[in-house]
């Protein structure tokens, strides 16, 4: 496959209220994890680029942070906004639901893609949960009254059931366009950003429900070192947590729960790395870092850069 023959490519933004499978369908479209996910809602507080390249389109989808509404945290708005700005950014986007009703907060993010002038097809996902499918008639009725959307779509991002489908419909709407991007890249983002998201999954996935929202992870240290013609990744990650009992916590019994944090992101990092991987962390207290403006800048990793390259007219007709 040669990026030279594509012949569609623009961005795809997915959104929706926190916790309904965005980031589980990037991954599963890529057939990759690149965003990481978990029960707990607002797992993702960045916007992250997913690449999909076939024969002849380059779909560049940018999963978001669940919009929200009701927190005054200075993060909660950091993360509000990196969904927001990409609305406006980008040629199509995937309004994104679940199961068999709207909630309230379906219906706040809903009038927001209502306001927009940008295509946008619905997805109704998890329809794996549902057993009897006529149960979905009605979520997609509301939502086909609520918009003209291109399409809606039910799907289960876990399994994968009619993820082809999506992309169908997807790719037809891309503008024409060459690539942007290498048919070997899958994301724009480094490989020190997705260890530390890589570790931040494995504290949302194991600790209870107040802690990881006060949680950020650092990578310090990232290097890949060569021994006797085998390369092996050394990452130092710092943990940083809001208070002190926060820190005892994730620490755990004799450093229990943090052996396990380790072992569990080491698994990752060793299938995203492809190389043995040594990895340290520690945990560290900084107060109320989550409420103020400059620490949230400066901890929740400045490579918040990609810009969505729409104004250098690159895919544009
Ligand atoms: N049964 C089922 N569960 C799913 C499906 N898609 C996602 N999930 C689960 O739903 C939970 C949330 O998934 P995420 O992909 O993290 O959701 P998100 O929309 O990215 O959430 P935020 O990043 O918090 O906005 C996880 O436990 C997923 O395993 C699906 O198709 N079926
Ligand atoms: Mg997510």
């Amino acid at each position: 496959m040669s990026v030279a023959e594509v012949t569609r490519c623009g961005y795809v933004a997915i959104l929706g209220r926190p916790n309904v499978g965005k980031s589980t369908l990037l991954n599963r479209i890529l057939g990759q994890k690149i965003s990481i996910t978990s029960r707990k809602p607002q797992t993702t507080r960045h916007r992250i680029l997913g690449v999909h390249t076939t024969a002849t389109t380059q779909s560049l989808f940018v999963d978001t942070p669940g919009i929200h509404f009701g927190s005054k945290r200075v993060l909660n708005r950091y993360m509000n906004r990196a969904a927001l700005d990409t609305l406006a950014d980008v040629d199509l986007l995937i309004f994104m639901v679940q199961g068999t009703r709207l909630t309230e907060a379906d219906l706040a993010v809903l009038k927001l893609v209502q306001q927009s002038d940008t295509p946008a097809i619905a997805v109704v996902n998890k329809t794996d949960i549902v057993a009897d499918k006529t149960q979905l008639l009605p979520v997609m009725q509301q939502l086909a009254q609520a918009k003209d959307f291109i399409e809606v779509i039910p799907v289960s991002a876990q399994s994968g059931d009619q993820v082809e489908a999506l992309l169908t419909v997807v790719e037809a709407q891309l503008p024409l366009a060459p690539a942007l991007f290498e048919d070997d890249q899958i994301t724009d983002r480094s490989l020190r950003f997705l260890c530390a998201e890589i570790v931040r999954e494995k504290l949302m996935r194991q600790l209870g429900d107040e802690i990881p929202y006060g949680c950020t992870v650092e990578v310090e240290r990232f290097e890949t070192t060569e021994e006797k013609g085998r390369q092996r990744a050394e990452i130092d990650a710092l943990i940083w947590v809001e208070k002190d009992a926060h820190k005892a916590i994730v620490i755990g019994k004799g450093g229990s729960r943090l052996k396990k944090i380790g072992s569990d992101a080491r698994q990752d990092l060793i299938t995203l790395i492809d190389s043995p991987v040594h990895l340290q962390c520690w945990v560290k207290v900084k107060s109320g870092w989550t409420s103020n403006e400059a620490a949230v800048r400066n901890m929740e990793y400045a490579d918040e850069t990609f810009g969505l390259k729409k104004d250098d007219g690159s895919i544009e007709d």
